[in-house]
């Protein structure tokens, strides 16, 4: 019992500890707008608006140390142009990591919990769509679930119809009217998929393979927030591209969109 979110305590009341955390450390008593940067999307933060405070997750009540040495989460608080507070959050618990899943959706209940109706979520991913190539973003529609896991607990049933929201996919779409947009599956990772995963993925209807997002929107759902997901696709999934997949690849794209597909959301979130 060495962390706060492996106690039986409600997950919900540690969110709330952790959105004080925020107030006080940031000065700003509260934010309309959460996003969570995934990887090639850390180049928006700046453009979003000005920025107010930036915190180490660390200092803030029950975020973890991040999985990768040297790689520092950071929780900012931006002011937009339009006057919005927007929280950015720089530090995702991924569900390999093997904390559980309370862990994974704790910056997605802070998030809530300091008062953000939308929550965005970015993350860079695979691509089943043979038309989509590396570097493109594209905008999630719905999930498939494929960690056979969930954040709620007990006979807690939720509405997941609109999950992500045909309204904030508008507001994107106005802004980027190419934006293509499939259904993402997250998979528990850390490994990869294999080329048959992918193709029972596509056999299952999805498009986007990744190892986030579907619980985090689970958990901003049943908090009562909009969803709005956009997935970098880094990389054609295992057996779609005839090559082997690369991390070093993976970052490589995620660096080389980053700043287009950076601007594209801060553009979009400047319209929400
Ligand atoms: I970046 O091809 C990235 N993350 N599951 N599959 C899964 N996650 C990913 C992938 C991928 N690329």
């Amino acid at each position: 019992m060495t962390h706060p979110l492996d106690h039986p305590a409600d997950p919900f009341s540690i969110a709330q500890a952790a959105a004080d955390d925020i107030a006080r450390l940031t000065g700003v008593a509260g934010h309309d707008i959460a996003v969570t940067l995934g990887s090639g999307w850390g180049k928006a933060a700046e453009l979003l608006g000005e920025t107010v405070a930036t915190i180490p997750a660390t200092e803030v009540t029950g975020f973890s140390k991040p999985a990768l040495e040297g790689h520092v989460g950071t929780i900012r608080s931006l002011r937009t142009p339009s006057g919005r507070n927007v929280l950015v959050i720089g530090a995702r618990t991924h569900y390999y990591e093997g904390h559980g899943v309370r862990r994974v959706v704790h910056s997605v209940r802070t998030a809530a919990a300091t008062g953000a109706k939308v929550m965005v979520l970015t993350n860079g991913a695979g691509g089943i769509k043979p038309a989509w190539s590396a570097g493109q973003p594209v905008l999630i529609s719905d999930h498939l679930n494929l960690t056979s896991d969930s954040p709620l607990e007990g006979a807690t049933f939720i509405d997941m119809t609109d999950l992500y929201s045909a309204r904030l996919r508008e507001v994107a779409r106005s802004v980027d009217p190419d934006l293509d947009e499939g259904v993402y599956c997250q998979f528990r990772g850390p490994q990869y998929e294999t080329p048959a995963e992918v193709q029972m993925a596509k056999t299952l209807g999805g498009h986007i393979v990744g190892m986030s997002t579907a619980l985090e929107a689970i958990a901003a759902r049943q908090s009562g927030m909009e969803v709005l997901g956009f997935s970098l696709i880094t990389n054609l999934a295992a057996g779609i591209s005839p090559s082997p997949l690369s991390h070093a690849e993976v970052i490589e794209a995620g660096r080389a969109a980053e700043g287009r597909i950076s601007q594209l959301l801060a553009d979009v979130v400047g319209r929400i």
